[in-house]
């Protein structure tokens, strides 16, 4: 038995304590800037203590553990935020696992010192801004994103001051600190499942883009507007949500993905004045994702002008495919199989991580975990103890390693 089983069934219980910081109690779902995730970055502080790191939080509200040692810094971590409805791991078990392998190393001198984050906005649920949390490390926090609101119509600029961050401070430079970012995650796909394997290593991240596309006709009673005058925002949006999926079928190695609509005024006797509709396109080669984006632009403004409807194409963000970096690939490929005896899979994902952000100022490595049939963004989430005990355990001896090679 490898001694991480030591630690596995605290993080499954602490993963646990984490889905009861809910701001919808019977679901996950904890947003930026909520208090929701003020409680969860509350639980993960005292478990930071408990792993001998000193918590703070930055001006975007990422939780920073940090414990100090001579020379750069070895970052880990991943997201505490999660989308609405969603699991118990995704981001969650990256952050804990993290705090696992923190208490493994314990008070070790080590030639570096080691942060662990808590990022507090991967998924943009909330605002639209991917990556919110780990973009201010990367200097990459753009001042566009402070006017986005949520459907409340509240600004994200006040709903982190509110929350005590900082809107003011988010020019910050990027980290120039770190000799590595490293990330675990579930795989949130099948190939772990269909290689009956605990664990893999992902090579890249794929690119995606996401926008918001706003379909604008006329609001028209429904029972007294002929259906040759009409200026219908929802039946445009459906037309297009319709070739949106046929170019995602169509296209190789292309997903393509409608998630969220917002029709007003949304009363089934009024011909729908407005339509607001949510894209997300992703594929391993910018070029591939870039063509598609520009298909499906056209296609959404001649379903509009078929209609005498107008739209508004709102880019909320785009990320191009990102290596993992080649040695620390290396050299977490070589202590999984070192773990497992086996050469464990090498992944492309199609998931985005803060793994991308980072991977602008430091070489950046993700370990994957296998959960049950590849269930992710979904309460059925899951992972086991074993698998979670394999994840410490090459991690930590990644962290062995990285500090043998420096003393
Ligand atoms: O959407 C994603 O790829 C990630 O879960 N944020
Ligand atoms: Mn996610
Ligand atoms: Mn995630």
């Amino acid at each position: 038995m490898i001694a991480a089983m030591l630690n596995a069934p605290t993080v499954l219980q602490r993963c646990e304590d984490l889905a009861r910081c809910t701001e919808e109690p019977g679901r996950i779902t904890r947003r930026f800037a909520t208090p929701a995730l003020a409680r969860a970055r509350q639980l993960v502080a005292g478990w930071m203590r408990q792993a001998g790191l000193e918590p703070r939080l930055d001006a975007i509200g990422n939780l920073i553990g940090r414990r100090e040692g001579s020379g750069p810094t070895l970052l880990l971590g991943s997201h505490l935020d999660t989308v609405r409805d969603g699991g118990r791991y995704d981001g969650a078990l990256g952050v804990i696992v993290a705090l696992a392998v923190a208490e493994r190393v314990g008070q070790r001198d080590l030639p570096f010192a080691l942060e662990i984050a808590a990022f507090a906005d991967e998924e943009g649920a909330r605002f639209g801004t991917a990556f919110l949390g780990s973009a201010l490390l990367a200097g990459r926090v753009s001042a566009r994103w402070l006017e986005h609101r949520d459907r409340e119509g509240v600004r994200l600029a006040d709903a982190l001051d509110a929350w005590g961050g900082d809107s003011s401070a988010l020019d910050a430079p990027p980290r120039r600190d770190l000799l590595g970012y490293l990330e675990v995650h579930i795989e949130q796909g099948p190939v772990l499942v269909e290689a009956n394997m605990p664990v893999g290593v992902v090579d890249s991240i794929a690119g995606q883009m996401r926008a918001f596309v706003t379909f604008t006709g006329t609001a028209a009673h429904a029972g007294t507007t002929p259906m040759g005058s009409r200026r219908d925002a929802l039946a445009a949006a459906a037309e297009w949500i319709g070739a949106v999926e046929r170019v995602g079928r169509e296209t190789a190695g292309l997903v393509a993905t409608v998630g969220d609509v917002e029709v007003a005024p949304g009363a089934a006797n009024v011909v729908p004045g407005s339509a607001v509709v949510s894209l997300d396109v992703r594929h391993a080669d910018d070029g591939a994702r870039n063509a598609a984006v520009q298909t499906l632009h056209a296609l959404a403004t001649a379903a509009a002008a078929a209609r005498g409807v107008e739209i508004v194409w709102a880019q909320a963000h785009a990320t191009a495919s990102v290596p993992c970096d080649p040695r620390l690939t290396a050299q977490l490929a070589e202590c999984a199989r070192m773990v497992t005896g086996v050469e464990v899979p090498r992944v492309c994902s199609g998931a985005g991580h803060d793994a991308v952000m980072l991977g602008e100022v430091a070489p950046v490595g993700m370990l994957f975990v296998r959960c049950a049939g590849g269930i992710s963004h979904h309460p059925a989430e899951a992972v086991t103890e074993e698998d979670v005990a394999v994840a410490i355990e090459v991690t930590a001896s990644l962290v062995e390693e990285l500090a043998l090679e420096r003393v």
